[in-house]
């Protein structure tokens, strides 16, 4: 009966296909309940004579039964971590998943041409803060309190300071902290209250400011050429037009030649041949008296630039709000 018992165990052990019916045949055979267990525990009742032999033998088959199982248990986690490893396996021929890579955004990327333009003629890049006080925004620039240009620029005003209006305090800041000859473009984020096609209400300026002894518009004029044609081709034309700031005089309003008619009137520059780039002018004498420089010794030239005004003009775009509406189908087109 004992090795009936067995074969059927052994057999049962050898043809467990995983852990958990391996458990299942160990409890079966050796649980609380087990039929070697009830076995074992029915010895009592035999006869006395009997009892030894018996016992001996059921702690036999119980060692063997432990035994097999011991053995399958190895056999069947080894096979299991075979499959684990199969399911882990990686074809390297199949293609990779392709990750979408971003890139800068189109006024960053004009920026650093603009300020690499400007480095290569010996330009140092500066920056200055976008909360200002009124005095280095305003009125240090030749814009007292009661000046209608004021109004213009009138902007977001925080409890004692404001959002600067242009990257003009950034000339007063520079020549404060330095002494000439002065050859700086400062980038930046600028606020006013605007908001249409051409306007935002925060934009990018890049400022200009050289100053030396002897200084003149031709120099001005020089750079911004250079610039111009680096910027949007060698067939480019500058122009200079009179214009205001209270901070330079004379001062300018200067436009490039329309890339589209070259010059002889289209839509895109409203039939003029000019599209409008920029504002510049002569450092006024005020200016270099309230930063303590003596106008008699030194003349220079500034200039302020709209950066997404440029990328408009270089890449022909009619709604300025484009750049701000985070629509990755404008963006992916750069
Ligand atoms: C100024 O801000 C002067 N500080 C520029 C300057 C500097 C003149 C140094 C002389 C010497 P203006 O307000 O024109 O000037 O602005 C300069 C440029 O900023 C404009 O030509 C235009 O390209 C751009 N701009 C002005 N307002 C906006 C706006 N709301 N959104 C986008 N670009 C703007």
């Amino acid at each position: 009966m004992f090795e009936e018992l067995k074969e059927k165990a052994l057999r049962e052990i050898s043809e467990a296909q995983d852990i958990a019916q391996l458990e299942r045949i160990r409890v079966n055979y050796l649980g609380r309940k087990g039929i070697l267990t009830e076995q074992m525990r029915s010895i009592g009742k035999l006869p006395p004579q009997e009892r030894p032999r018996v016992g001996q033998l059921l702690n036999e088959l119980k060692q063997i039964v432990e035994q097999a199982l011991e053995e399958r248990k190895k056999l069947l986690e080894i096979e299991e971590e075979k499959k684990n490893l199969q399911k882990l396996w990686v074809d390297v021929t199949l293609p990779g998943a392709i990750k979408k890579i971003g890139h800068l955004h189109p006024i960053s990327r004009v920026l650093e041409e603009i300020e690499t333009i400007f480095v290569s003629m010996g330009f140092k890049v500066v920056e200055g803060p976008e909360i200002e006080d009124a005095w280095h925004n305003f009125d240090a620039l030749n814009t007292p309190e009661w000046h209608p240009a004021r109004d213009m620029h009138d902007s977001f005003y925080l409890v004692d300071k404001l959002l600067r209006t242009h990257t003009s305090p950034v000339q007063i800041r520079t020549m404060l902290s330095e002494k000439p000859p002065i050859a700086i473009v400062s980038p930046g984020r600028v606020y006013r209250r605007d908001y249409d096609a051409t306007h935002l209400p925060m934009f990018t300026q890049v400022e200009g400011l050289y100053v030396d002894e002897n200084v003149s518009v031709a120099h001005l004029k020089y750079t911004l050429e250079v610039f111009v044609k680096r910027m949007f081709g060698p067939e480019r034309r500058i122009r200079l037009k009179p214009s205001y700031f209270p901070f330079t005089e004379p001062s300018f309003e200067v436009d490039v030649s329309c890339g589209i008619c070259n010059g002889e009137g289209c839509p895109s520059c409203k039939y003029t041949g000019w599209l409008e780039i920029l504002g510049a002018g002569m450092v006024h004498p005020n200016v270099f008296r309230n930063v303590g420089y003596d106008p008699e010794k030194y003349t220079g030239f500034a200039f302020g630039m709209g950066v997404e005004r440029i990328a408009m003009l270089k890449y022909r775009i009619k709604d300025i709000r484009d750049f701000v509406r985070n629509d990755e189908r404008f963006l992916e087109c750069f």
